[in-house]
């Protein structure tokens, strides 16, 4: 089973920094490969030679399989799997809860942790939440969120309990329709000893629908309500009493740049919901709301904000920016909101400020992703921040 002696790691970010550093410690032999070649580690082209002599390739998860030497080491017979499939063969023992799904996922992940360590339970939490599966210490329960990517990677993965909180369009420039996407997401439930599955769309519907003693919950329209119920009945099955749900889900503080109130001020409430990367997390926040001056646009997902026209009757006026403003623009007009095509976050947090009236919430909640003109969510919330704050 731990038959991994020779590696070849491609991309080393911080997934493969912890592989690196436990296999070396295991005394496998290991070679890096980074396409940004300015990186603090030595680089071995990962030739098709060099691919025949590893046990594996450890491919970091936002790398998809078309990358070349991914394809490569597929079309000759090489194992690929990301840290999370290694990290599993490995510790075959640990017990795994496993969280998923389009949106919620860090929200849900944290929310699991929580209750069970207030419940007295030794925790440990991580993967796309931010700590890589080898940095994480042996727990009692390892609470991991996995994205599409790292289930992609880590075939066969087997938790003790997983949960698929919702299914909704993301990702398809990587897996390239829903149906490609949702059967990596099913995957991780199908695999697992027990499935939690929240039934509130017709993917997840279907995917429940396909797995014998399954425990289906439902949010009945609030993603809160949806969080919690899978949260408390995954926590149900890992021996937690109701009434220890009940403290923890009361105790629990909700995660930064997600939908969280950065400051009132004049009656006016700021909300920064960065992570919202994606129509259906923006959904949740613009039906949250009333009277919203909403913070829209970035480098904008497949379909641009189609899936959204429903939810406006709380939108007083949009404030425009990144990438993608001309589409943005043309998708407000023509479902008539008023706007301001603004460009910048600096530029529309200042038009937030002349407009809003007393009792209106000024959202960022974008429905796009952030990498046009930041680095990731956190510094876009972050900067939201910051500017509301010298306001
Ligand atoms: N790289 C290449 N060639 C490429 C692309 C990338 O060599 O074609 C290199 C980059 O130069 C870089 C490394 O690969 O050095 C980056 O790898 P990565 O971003 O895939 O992986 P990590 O840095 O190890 O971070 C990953 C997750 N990243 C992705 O899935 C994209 C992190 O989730 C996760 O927190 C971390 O492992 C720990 O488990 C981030 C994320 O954005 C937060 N996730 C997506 C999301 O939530 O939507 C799925
Ligand atoms: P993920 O890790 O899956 O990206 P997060 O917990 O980080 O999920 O939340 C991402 C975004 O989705 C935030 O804008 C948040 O307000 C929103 N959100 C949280 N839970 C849900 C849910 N169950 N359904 C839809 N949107 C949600």
């Amino acid at each position: 089973m731990n038959n991994f002696k020779k590696l070849a790691i491609l991309g080393f970010g911080v997934s493969n920094r912890a592989v690196l550093r436990e296999m070396t410690a295991r005394s496998a032999a290991c070679v890096v490969w980074d396409d940004r070649l300015d990186t603090d580690c030595d680089l071995t082209p990962l030739t098709e030679d060099i691919l025949r002599g590893v046990d594996a390739l450890i491919v970091a998860p936002g790398i998809a399989p078309t990358h070349e030497t991914v394809a490569m080491a597929l079309r000759i017979g090489v194992k690929v799997m990301c840290d999370v499939g290694l990290w599993r063969i490995l510790n075959p023992h640990a017990q795994v809860i496993a969280v998923t799904g389009t949106n919620g996922k860090s929200t849900v992940t944290a929310m699991i942790a929580h209750i069970l360590r207030e419940s007295g339970v030794d925790v440990a939490m991580g993967g796309n939440i931010g700590k890589p599966v080898f940095d994480l210490p042996p727990a009692d329960w390892t609470v991991l969120e996995l994205s599409s990517f790292q289930i992609e990677y880590a075939e066969g993965f087997k938790a003790q309990i997983a949960a698929l909180l919702n299914v909704s369009p993301d990702h398809l420039d990587r897996h390239g329709d829903m149906a490609g996407y949702a059967a990596v997401k099913a995957a991780l439930v199908h695999n697992a000893n027990e499935a939690v599955i929240a039934i509130d769309d017709d993917w997840t519907r279907r995917i429940a629908g396909a797995i014998d003693g399954c425990i289906k919950v439902s949010g009945h329209g609030s993603p809160r309500a949806q969080n919690e119920a899978v949260a408390s009945a995954v926590a149900l099955l890992a021996d937690v009493s109701v009434m220890d749900i009940q403290a923890g889900l009361d105790s629990f503080t909700p995660l930064p740049h997600r939908q969280t109130v950065a400051r009132v001020l004049g009656g006016v409430t700021y909300i920064n919901d960065s992570k919202a990367t994606n129509v259906d997390s923006a959904r949740a926040a613009l039906l949250a709301f009333d009277n919203i001056i909403w913070i829209v646009g970035g480098k904008a997902k497949d379909g641009g904000l189609a899936g959204l026209e429903t939810c406006l009757g709380n939108v007083d006026h949009a404030l425009v920016i990144g990438a993608d403003m001309g589409a943005v623009v043309d998708w407000l007009e023509a479902r008539g909101i008023s706007f301001d095509a603004c460009g910048t976050m600096t530029a529309a947090v200042k038009k937030a400020e002349q407009l809003a009236e007393s009792r209106q919430t000024v959202l960022l909640s974008p429905a796009c992703a952030s990498y046009d003109q930041y680095s990731n969510f956190e510094e876009r919330g972050a900067d939201f921040e910051a500017q509301v704050m010298r306001l």
